[in-house]
């Protein structure tokens, strides 16, 4: 061990540039629910609505959401906050109290982007009818310039727009447990035909309906209330207005018991992926969410695989950056286990509690590059000190690092020497190798 400083706690997202460098979930600055994402000029934007406590009165059964922001990532660990892109205030038909900017999108068409959005109405805000509208703006950041009404005929909220290969474009939307849809006209501004609901096997509670296609079928998905909380479900079919044949899960119930669950599926770089948001930066208050991401996969015949939630998410981690170990890819059954780092402040992430030997977390897809990294620095509190070990690629691969931990009641961040020349993309393995309880936040290579 080369030196010990004392660790104060860093957030993972630098609030100065806006970055946040993380796993499940991706945003730590602020809650993130809905996550509608999309693919423009190369990269991921993401467009959630956003969770804020709420004050007194103000809001709805306790979700409050007053403008949005847009992230982007290009290579979805690195998320960039590029600010507010549309708030109530601004939207002239809004009822500015009500604080109901709930789940958006935003698509793309002749270089003209159109941001679509629910809110409740100035003129029916007593009956809290909700409404949908429109803002547009020449670049995907924003500004958002809002139209002067809502879309007259639609009543409802999570709009989602699919414009089809044809340039032909569809609104979805849910209202009283049914999923709609209309054409639009090419302005993408009105509808082109009368709203239609979408069959659905039951007439249970469902919401964010969310339409994709691939090779020629249209995937229908949705939260789904079967049980006690939202799963994802779908529908496959040849037309983008129906009908979709019932296929099943695409994500069981939150483990958190979530209420609400919200996706979109998008498919970048040749890989697919599921957007959706479960709350656990806010364990106790469920409608404080935040965006999450794992990989998606189709079977032969186009079904959709269920996607189990995972810590790890996607993307891959540069070995210089902090290494959240809790959000592990995989670990013993015994003797690791995650917890936060604070009960009062649950944004400041997870730890790892190591208590037995040879237990050990598993950390996938870090890349070294081609620099000559020399150390590891741990950032670990060990009341009684500890031992560890950290291998590559599986729990018998090589040892890059093996140290001794100080004791310390405190959180302090250790160097130890690595033992060999680390090179290009590796799955880590920290192993604990004595019986002491120590906790582990996360390590980083330098
Ligand atoms: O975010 C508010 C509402 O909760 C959304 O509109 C629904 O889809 C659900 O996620």
């Amino acid at each position: 061990m080369k030196n010990i400083r004392s660790f104060a706690f860093l957030a993972v997202c630098f609030i100065q540039s806006q970055i946040c460098h993380a796993q499940n979930p991706l945003i730590n600055s602020q809650f993130t629910a809905d996550p509608t994402a999309r693919v423009f000029n190369g990269k991921i934007f993401l467009y959630p609505s956003h969770d804020i406590p709420c004050g007194k009165g103000q809001g709805y059964i306790g979700f409050c959401m007053a403008d949005y922001h847009v992230y982007t990532s290009e290579n979805l660990t690195d998320w960039e906050d590029h600010g507010v892109i549309l708030t109530q205030r601004d939207v002239p038909w809004v009822d500015s109290t009500t604080y109901s900017m709930w789940a958006p999108d935003c698509i793309c068409k002749n270089s003209k982007y159109y941001f679509y959005f629910p809110a409740i109405a100035q003129d029916s805000a007593i009956n809290r009818v909700r409404r949908i509208g429109v803002a547009t703006s020449t670049s995907p950041f924003g500004p958002f310039i809002p139209e002067k009404n809502y879309i007259p005929e639609i009543r409802g909220i999570d709009p989602n727009v699919l414009l089809d290969k044809d340039n032909q474009a569809y609104i979805y939307w849910a209202h009283n447990k049914q999923i709609y849809v209309s054409k639009l006209k090419e302005n993408l501004l009105e509808l082109e035909t009368d709203p239609k609901i979408i069959e659905t096997p039951t007439n249970k509670f469902k919401e964010g309906p969310f339409v994709f296609e691939r090779n020629g079928k249209y995937y229908l998905t949705y939260p789904f209330v079967n049980d006690k909380t939202e799963q994802l479900v779908y529908g496959m079919g040849d037309h983008p207005m129906g009908p979709f044949e019932y296929k099943g899960l695409i994500m069981k119930e939150s483990p958190n018991r979530c209420w609400t669950n919200h996706q979109s599926i998008v498919n970048y770089k040749d890989q697919w992926y599921l957007f959706y948001h479960h709350n656990d930066y806010s364990p106790k208050f469920d409608k404080n969410r935040s965006a999450k991401a794992d990989s998606l996969f189709f079977n032969e015949d186009g079904t959709i695989r269920e996607v189990i939630p995972t810590w790890r998410g996607v993307g891959i981690t540069n070995a210089v950056n902090r290494i959240q170990i809790d959000r592990y890819s995989s670990k013993s059954e015994d003797g690791a286990s995650v917890e936060y780092l604070d009960t009062l402040n649950y944004k400041k992430g997870w730890k790892v509690i190591f208590n037995k030997t040879n237990a050990w977390v598993n950390y996938n897809s870090v890349d070294f590059g081609k620099l000559k990294l020399k150390n590891v620095a741990v950032n670990a509190r060990a009341a009684s000190g500890g031992k560890f070990e950290i291998r590559l690629n599986s729990l018998n691969g090589k040892v890059i690092a093996k140290g001794e931990l100080e004791k310390s009641a405190d959180w302090n961040s250790a160097t130890f020497r690595l033992n060999n020349f680390v090179s290009g993309l590796n799955h880590l393995y920290f192993i604990a190798r004595s019986s002491d309880q120590f906790e582990v936040d996360f390590i980083s290579f330098e």
